[in-house]
């Protein structure tokens, strides 16, 4: 069991999550921003204002990062720091992309690779209010390219772009279920605007669309000189059939996948959406032009996996309600037979799994023609950790396991299955803001005091890592 000498791996982070300093330096507000300040829709009641100060103490973050081993870091950029209105007749405010150029200087200086995510989430809240946001395919898609190009522009020794963070939980969690910003629902107690049946079709396409102009233009403006690679990351679950003796579970399993990841990533490899989905949905799902099928297909350089934990999947029969976007089935964490997945974490959708991360690994590899993958995100939470004392919060056996468990089942997906596996993000590199959860579940492998002044404490997992990589990665 092992992996390539030149296997990437380290820790990431998202700009909304770690930054705070949402006034600072001429940031303006994104939709998180906005979202966080309705009262109800964060469990704590917080916000991404402070988070872990981590605009104010790059310093900090590089040196934790160089203590603990990494040879990468992936963090996002907040674009309302960089275009503050976000459009693509807005100004660039120069003190924001200034620090982001001086953030990777910093990195590369302490030997350091970075991937930078061009959107993890947080829209500029200007968009969304002056066209609707991502319901609006040309404004949107031509603001996107811009802002994209501003970055490529600005930091050309950036060899490895994300264009999107998991546009599933953008789609989904942000226009049906309404869970994160912007919060649309058909659901009139939560929210006054949303078409849940029809929205998150939209916004995935539109999505899809802006990811491929970004692409056009780092291979035509920027690769050809820079070097360096592109790619989207995507959000997926393993699968497991309830009843394996049953056809309808055994084929659910694969719709399951199909519209959590298929969705974004056939268009990206095929030019189409999975027949399971244009099934289901019907004229709900967007359509492509030709033009849009040239953007889009062929776009990944490489696949960003995003990967957490696995369910069993009971397959639905009759007909769907239209808010339906799991494909007529439903996740659960026992079997029929009565088999546990795996152990609880703070995170109600989370049960390690490892065997479920190796499986899916091969399934996307199956699919998609063996691809380049970088492991952009994968971690845990811990059941009961915010209520710990420190003490017993940095021995986190249990994230060790995790970790453990889940890149030697990696390992096995590169040297024994074949899968072309080349970096590894941990999900995280600190306790951050975890959206509609909150400070009150922590995925860090540091941990972060946010009572007394954001001090950080590596976990046992934080140092772990170096010691577990090194065990792995081929000798020159
Ligand atoms: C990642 O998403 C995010 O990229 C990261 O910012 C975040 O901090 C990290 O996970 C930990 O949560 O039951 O319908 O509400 C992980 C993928 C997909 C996990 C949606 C939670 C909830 C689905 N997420 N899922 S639902």
């Amino acid at each position: 069991m092992s992996l390539p000498s030149d296997f990437l791996w380290g820790f990431a982070t998202a700009a909304y999550q770690i930054e705070g300093s949402a006034d600072v330096d001429g940031r303006g507000p994104s939709i998180w921003d906005t979202f966080c300040a309705i009262p109800g829709k964060i469990a704590d009641g917080s916000s991404g204002a402070v988070a872990c100060d981590s605009y104010k103490r790059t310093k900090e973050d590089i040196d934790l990062l160089k203590s603990l081993g990494a040879k990468a870091y992936r963090f996002s950029i907040s674009w309302s720091r960089v275009i503050p209105l976000g459009g693509r007749n807005d100004p660039v405010n120069q003190k924001g992309l200034d620090h982001y150029v001086k953030f990777v200087d910093d990195l590369l200086e302490a030997g350091i690779t970075p991937f930078i995510t061009l959107f993890h989430w947080d829209l500029p809240d200007a968009l969304d209010k002056r066209y609707g946001g991502f319901l609006n395919k040309e404004e949107f898609t031509a603001d996107f390219e811009n802002y994209a190009r501003v970055l490529f522009k600005a930091i050309p020794k950036c060899k490895h772009w994300i264009t999107f963070n998991e546009p599933w939980c953008t789609s989904i969690l942000g226009y049906n279920s309404g869970y994160f910003a912007p919060g649309h629902t058909s659901d009139r107690t939560r929210s006054a605007v949303g078409d849940s049946a029809r929205e998150c079709w939209i916004v995935g396409h539109n999505i899809l669309i802006a990811h491929g102009k970004a692409v056009k233009v780092y291979r035509e403006e920027f690769k050809p000189v820079n070097g360096g690679e592109i790619g989207i990351t995507l959000n997926g679950d393993a699968v497991l059939p309830w009843d394996p003796e049953d056809p309808a579970d055994v084929e659910a399993c694969d719709r399951k996948i199909e519209f959590a990841i298929s969705w974004f990533a056939d268009p990206i490899y095929f030019g189409k959406y999975p027949d399971s989905m244009l099934k289901q949905l019907g004229d709900r799902l967007p359509t492509f032009t030709p033009e849009e099928v040239a953007l889009v297909k062929g776009s990944n350089d490489f696949y960003g996996m995003n990967h957490y934990t696995a369910n069993y999947i009971k397959h639905k029969t009759g007909t769907p309600p239209d808010d339906d976007f799991l494909g007529n089935l439903e996740t659960l964490f026992y079997s029929k037979s009565g088999e546990c997945i795996g152990p609880e974490t703070q995170s109600f959708w989370l049960r390690p799994h490892a065997q479920g991360f190796r499986d899916l690994l091969n399934w996307l590899s199956k699919r998609y023609g063996y691809p380049k993958i970088y492991v952009t995100e994968n971690g845990t939470s811990l059941k009961g950790e915010n209520d710990m004392s420190l003490e017993q919060i940095v021995e986190d056996d249990f994230r060790v396991k995790y970790f453990d468990d889940y890149v030697h089942a990696m390992a096995k997906a590169f040297s024994e299955d074949g899968v072309n596996v080349r970096g590894y993000l941990a999900w995280s590199l600190m306790d951050n803001f975890e959206w509609a959860e909150g400070y009150e579940t922590r995925f860090g492998v540091t941990y972060v005091d946010y009572e007394n002044d954001q001090k950080r404490y590596p976990k046992k997992s934080a140092k772990a890592m170096k010691p577990l990589f090194e065990s792995l990665i081929k000798k020159e």
